[in-house]
């Protein structure tokens, strides 16, 4: 979609740390860390949010949740002490960026509850 900064990380349009990608998935560095281990998983493809998403896109999130998200916890070094991940929908929400993304947090102790 024009004018939208995760498309343009997706399509290597703009520079970003690239920690994973597939077909239908980018993950990369968060440009204002909040934790030690701060990534982004987006989908390729231009969903605004998880309010957006449809019936046609539960194999993407499932793939995000279930195969891509346990896989870079694991290599990121999180996954044995834990770590949060968070899809932040909407103004109230805090979405900042209108193109799903899934933060993977860890490398620190998280709080309860969040801001
Ligand atoms: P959210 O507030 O949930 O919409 O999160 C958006 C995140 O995206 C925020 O933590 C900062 C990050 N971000 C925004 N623009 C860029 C960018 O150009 N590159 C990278 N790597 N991260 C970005």
């Amino acid at each position: 979609m024009a004018d939208c900064i995760f498309c343009k990380i997706a399509a290597k349009e703009i520079p970003s740390s690239l920690v994973y990608e597939d077909e239908q998935v980018v993950a990369f560095k968060d440009l204002e860390p909040q934790a030690p281990v701060h990534v982004l998983v987006i989908p390729k493809k231009h969903v605004e949010s998880v309010l957006a998403l449809a019936e046609e896109d539960k194999g993407l999130v499932s793939h995000i949740l279930v195969d891509v998200i346990p896989k870079l916890a694991k290599e990121l070094g999180v996954a044995e002490r834990g770590f949060r991940v968070v899809a932040n929908t909407g103004e109230e929400g805090g979405q900042s960026v209108k193109h799903l993304h899934f933060h993977l947090l860890g490398g620190r102790s998280m709080q309860w509850p969040p801001g």
